[in-house]
């Protein structure tokens, strides 16, 4: 029986192309700045987010450490909303790195406006921590793949470089928010200061994720990314299936959209579940209409050979990507619907 894996878009495998190019990939040591593979996807990366330049890291959340690292000083606080990847997912390398302290906005769909965030900012006293930074996450994971409007990002970046701030854009899967809005990735994040995405998503590649931004940032996180461990070496074997996902995989994301409208679609109409809307290629669905807990839920649906991801005590995460085709999701789709009959039927 073929797994369903809707966990994550994580778990895409390299495509023939990308492990072709994987094969053949010309190589040298990154550390020195000599692998030409590396350097070739940095060169790409920084065009298309038009940045002045971009680093390869092996993690988004490497190049998150290292963006908030360069964009604050020790004590500042950094503003996100409060289920923020940066915040939930990331082991508190805000802390543990850079030093920050998090001022969490509570929102209902991930999204950030300038009015709340303005609320927020702390100067310089003799009593609080003065704020630093802004991170807002585009798309935003645990709200469903929710997209910010340009205009937000606009009137946030703005009102933030008005008062002297910062602010980093985790646009792990910003190439889903491209194909949601019609709008180039360099002009969703032209006005952030920072820009972090992954090519190991939706784009497929087996690892890496890229930092972009003005040179002289990147260059100093060039050395943060040593210091945390990421030199390296020999990397255009990775760069190389980078450089196919970068190519390719952005036109597979549609796919991948009307796939999640599919699966929530049907979620609707098993009674019990209530799937939030989706904008992109997260589907985010209550069940404690069901009564099934989404944990219990999760272990059922693995027995159906579906897997899906509890994501708190009510929710349950599912994420298409070009490993799931529709099919697939129809049959995820019966799995869910027999699980709830079956609990609720025991
Ligand atoms: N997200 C993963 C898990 O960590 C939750 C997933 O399965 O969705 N920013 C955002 C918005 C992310 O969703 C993720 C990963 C990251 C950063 C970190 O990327 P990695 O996993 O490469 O460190």
């Amino acid at each position: 029986m073929k797994t369903i894996d809707l966990r994550s878009d994580t778990v895409t495998k390299p495509t023939p192309e990308m492990r072709r190019a994987m094969m053949e990939a010309e190589v040298g040591d990154d550390v020195y700045g000599e692998d030409p593979t590396v350097n070739r996807l940095e060169e790409q990366a920084a065009d298309v987010t038009g940045k002045q330049a971009a680093l390869f890291v092996p993690t988004g959340t490497m190049g998150n450490t290292i963006a908030v690292k360069l964009l604050t000083e020790h004590g500042q606080e950094v503003i996100c909303d409060s289920r923020a990847h940066v915040l939930d997912y990331e082991m508190s390398m805000v802390a543990w790195f850079s030093g920050c302290v998090i001022r969490a906005i509570p929102t209902s769909d991930g999204l950030l406006s300038w009015e709340e965030v303005k609320r927020l900012i702390k100067p310089v006293s003799p009593y609080s921590a003065p704020t630093g930074l802004i991170a807002i996450e585009n798309t935003h994971n645990m709200w469903g793949g929710t997209v910010y409007p340009i205009e937000t990002i606009y009137e946030i970046c703005d009102g933030a470089h008005e008062r002297g701030l910062k602010v980093h854009m985790d646009g792990a899967r910003i190439f889903n928010a491209a194909e949601a809005t019609g709008m180039p990735v360099r002009e969703i994040c032209a006005p952030a200061d920072t820009v972090m995405f992954c090519l190991s998503k939706g784009l497929g590649a087996p690892a890496g994720s890229i930092l972009a931004g003005p040179k002289h940032l990147m260059d100093k996180g060039r050395l943060y990314r040593k210091r945390l461990g990421g030199g390296m070496r020999q990397v255009g074997v990775l760069a190389a299936a980078c450089l196919v996902a970068l190519e390719d995989s952005p036109k597979k994301l549609a796919a991948d959209h009307a796939n999640a409208r599919f699966l929530a679609e049907g979620l609707a109409r098993i009674p019990g579940i209530e799937p939030r809307a989706v904008s992109t290629n997260i589907v985010v669905f209550d069940v404690s209409g069901t009564g099934v807990p989404p944990a219990a839920l999760s272990v059922q649906l693995k027995r159906r050979g579906v897997l899906m991801n509890a994501i708190n005590d009510r929710q349950v995460r599912a994420v298409t990507h070009y490993d799931v085709t529709r099919e697939d999701c129809a049959q995820a789709l019966g799995a869910v619907a027999e699980a709830v009959t079956e609990a609720v039927t025991r």
